[in-house]
């Protein structure tokens, strides 16, 4: 087997014998878990897709029409930085460490586990969206992200088996094993056991969930494990798209909602064919509370371990003006205390997940005021919110406690007499339900959803990004 030709990589594959020994075994169950779990329905299609075949400006997106079990999922780590330096921590300014740290070897496999574990889970979540694709554009957007979380699952994989020996490979198989939603072997992350059945949440998905994978990647993009840390970085890359997806997805559907309200007098647009704002707000406030959670909780020791061990960092950690090992440093966390939420003053090292989740709100306030910037060019007088950080949370400090989206603490009787108000009802993901009807003419987009302005890589929004549909059934 030509492995560089198999397994594009920047990683010495085909010089690696017990590498290739560990893939060998891997690659056939990874494909096995694929064609059971991945895209239902499309595995014979053609796509228009994005494939890494080098790290450089030339090959790390090369664009071609194939089918997906064909994708060639290659494992590339970022260029080397010369004479990297441990950026954080105890270890601050000790050099990289190229192989992994004896005495920190179980937490690092765990958090390379943690991360691996959520790219195969959205591929199984999102597994039957294709059969109610918006248009072909969407479809092939879609399969680009699945392919390229099939790849991250191999980035992780690999670190595991070229690094961590025996238990690396088992957590390799475990890894394709674990089921999202499932009631015995379920993924480790809460957001990842949630059903993804429409494209208003896949949508959604992609903004607020996978933008934690930004902010995640990024703080083991600082790492002082060096492979985990160039891996990590080049992940960023692709992650970019998936992001672009979500942003501009949830923003066409809102440009579309607003035109109809504009075309129709009401704000009441299901019957055209809309989605209410309304409902975007709902569904806004589902998936923005979920992906919360996946930051951890407010005060942890494990994120100050990571922090002080030197294996996770903080979000673009050079930009931080201190000691970079926060030993004396606090930080302001919001906090339930006595029947209220109050501002309190933590030590840093153990709010990290906060201060990381404080990036990732700002960040997602930026996408907001655009989406809002349309509401309100359109002349609408209705504006999107981003929930409170308390509202509806299943980890730390507001597990168990009732916070309405404007961050009052209410008695459970309240806050469940108004649930509808604030979260998607049977109703609503009823009717989500009912628009979903596949649109593969090329061109042409589902009536809820606004065209894009322009199509991918420079070609044409009406290019035909998914060939050889089978006929529905
Ligand atoms: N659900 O000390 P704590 C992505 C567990 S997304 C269930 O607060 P810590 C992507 C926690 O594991 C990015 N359990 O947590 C997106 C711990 O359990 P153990 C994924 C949870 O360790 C879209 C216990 O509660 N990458 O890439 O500070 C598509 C105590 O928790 C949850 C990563 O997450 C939860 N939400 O932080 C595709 C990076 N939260 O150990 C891909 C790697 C916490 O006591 N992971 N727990 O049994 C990490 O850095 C950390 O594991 C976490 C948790 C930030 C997730």
């Amino acid at each position: 087997m030509n492995y560089d030709e198999q397994i594009p990589n920047n990683v010495g594959l085909s010089a690696d014998r017990r590498l290739q020994r560990a893939l060998e075994n891997w690659q056939p169950k990874f494909l096995e878990w694929w064609n059971q779990m991945g895209p239902f329905g499309f595995q014979t299609a053609d796509v228009y897709l994005r494939t890494a075949t080098s790290v450089d400006a030339k090959g790390w997106a090369t664009f071609n029409y194939l089918k997906m079990p064909d994708y060639r999922w290659g494992i590339f780590l970022a260029e080397p930085v010369a004479e990297r330096k441990i950026g954080f921590g105890e270890h601050r300014g000790e050099p990289a460490w190229q192989e992994v740290p004896g005495e920190h070897r179980g937490v690092l496999r765990r958090l390379i586990v943690t991360q691996g574990d959520t790219e195969p889970a959205s591929v199984e979540q999102q597994r039957h969206l294709g059969q109610t694709c918006p248009s072909l554009y969407d479809l092939r957007n879609l399969f680009q992200v699945n392919v390229e979380e099939g790849r991250h699952l191999w980035a992780m994989v690999y670190l595991l088996q070229a690094y961590f020996g025996r238990d690396g490979r088992e957590e390799a198989e475990a890894l394709l094993e674990r089921r999202s939603g499932s009631a015995d072997n379920p993924r480790i992350l809460g957001a990842f056991n949630e059903p993804t059945p429409d494209w208003l949440s896949f949508f959604m998905f992609t903004h607020f969930t996978d933008r934690d994978g930004k902010f995640q990647l990024a703080s083991l993009a600082e790492s002082g494990f060096d492979p985990l840390s160039r891996t990590c970085r080049f992940m960023l890359t692709e992650e970019a798209h998936h992001l672009f997806v979500g942003e501009t997805g949830i923003g066409r559907i809102i440009a579309r909602s607003c035109r109809l309200m504009g075309e129709h007098h009401t704000d009441r647009i299901g019957e055209y064919g809309g989605i209410d704002l309304a409902i975007i707000q709902r569904y806004l406030n589902f998936h923005f509370s979920v992906s919360l959670d996946l930051f951890g909780s407010e005060l942890s020791t494990n994120a100050a371990n990571y922090f002080s061990t030197g294996l996770k960092g903080r979000f673009k950690e050079p930009d931080h003006d201190d000691d970079h090992r926060l030993t004396e440093s606090t930080y302001r966390v919001l906090r339930p205390h006595a029947g209220r939420i109050i501002e309190s003053e933590e030590p840093a090292l153990t709010a990290l997940n906060e201060s990381l989740r404080d990036a990732y709100i700002a960040d997602c306030t930026r996408a907001l005021v655009r989406w809002n910037k349309t509401i309100e060019d359109s002349g609408i007088d209705f504006r999107l919110t981003l929930p409170h950080r308390g509202f509806r949370r299943a980890i730390g400090e507001f597990k168990g406690l009732y916070v309405t989206p404007e961050g009052l603490r209410v008695s459970e009787t309240e806050w469940r007499a108004r649930e509808g108000q604030w979260l998607p009802t049977p109703a609503d993901r009823e009717f989500i339900g009912s628009l979903m009807c596949p649109v593969v003419e090329p061109g042409k987009f589902a009536t809820w959803i606004a065209p894009p302005p322009r199509g991918i890589n420079h070609q044409p929004v009406e290019m035909d990004y998914v060939r050889h549909l089978l006929p529905p059934g």
